[in-house]
């Protein structure tokens, strides 16, 4: 489950839209999963992301970093405020890891396993190989960034990779989500619905 936190809900400060109506398509399949990790994103209060650590800078606009582009968000999920919570009405007590992300200042991660740098990891695929999970079903926000993201590199880590569609909800800065969906596919994901699952 992918960044399912305050920030990112009707009323943060970088709301996803609908973003609400994943919380119970994702309580519902949760149940049937032994295994399930969350993500957290945990930005430094001057990460590098947001638009207010750039003079001059306004959120959504795109700029150059060492590791390529970065689009320049609102501030938003600062570690230990409000904001970065975990919605207070997810319902998975089984959950055994939160694995946080991006709280290097000078690099984002909107993937779970690999920085944005393309060259931090953040240990995440160790933790399915040791465990010996060879398959993942992913879900959450934003299906546009951090949930595609993530599944790519699931591929990458060579796993087994579902996205469940009803359970995420995308930011759509410029098709941005037609454009994750072309990219999540053609990595090798497959795209499911809730009621696939026998849950
Ligand atoms: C996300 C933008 C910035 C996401 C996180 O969860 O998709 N998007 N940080
Ligand atoms: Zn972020």
């Amino acid at each position: 489950m992918v960044n399912v936190q305050n920030c990112f809900l009707p009323g943060g400060s970088l709301a996803v839209k609908d973003g609400d109506e994943v919380i119970p398509v994702i309580n519902r399949i949760a149940k049937g999963f032994e295994n399930v990790v969350m993500t957290q994103d945990w930005h430094t209060p001057h990460h590098v992301s947001f638009a207010s650590s750039h003079e001059g800078k306004k959120p959504f606009e795109m700029i150059k970093l060492a590791y390529g582009n970065q689009v320049l968000w609102p501030d938003h999920c600062v570690q230990g405020r409000q904001g970065a919570q975990i919605a207070k009405d997810i319902d998975i007590p089984q959950a055994e890891l939160i694995i946080r992300k991006g709280f290097h200042n000078d690099v984002d991660s909107y993937s779970a396993f690999v920085e944005a740098d393309k060259e931090t990891h953040t240990g995440l695929a160790g933790y399915f190989k040791e465990r010996g999970i060879d398959t993942v079903f992913i879900t959450g926000l934003a299906t546009d960034f951090c949930v595609a993201w993530t599944a790519i590199d699931a591929r990458h880590a060579r796993l087994k990779t579902y996205v469940v569609e009803d359970a995420c909800r995308g930011i759509d800065i410029g098709g941005s989500v037609a454009k994750a969906w072309d990219d999540i596919l053609a990595a090798g994901v497959t795209r499911i619905q809730s009621g696939d699952l026998a849950i």
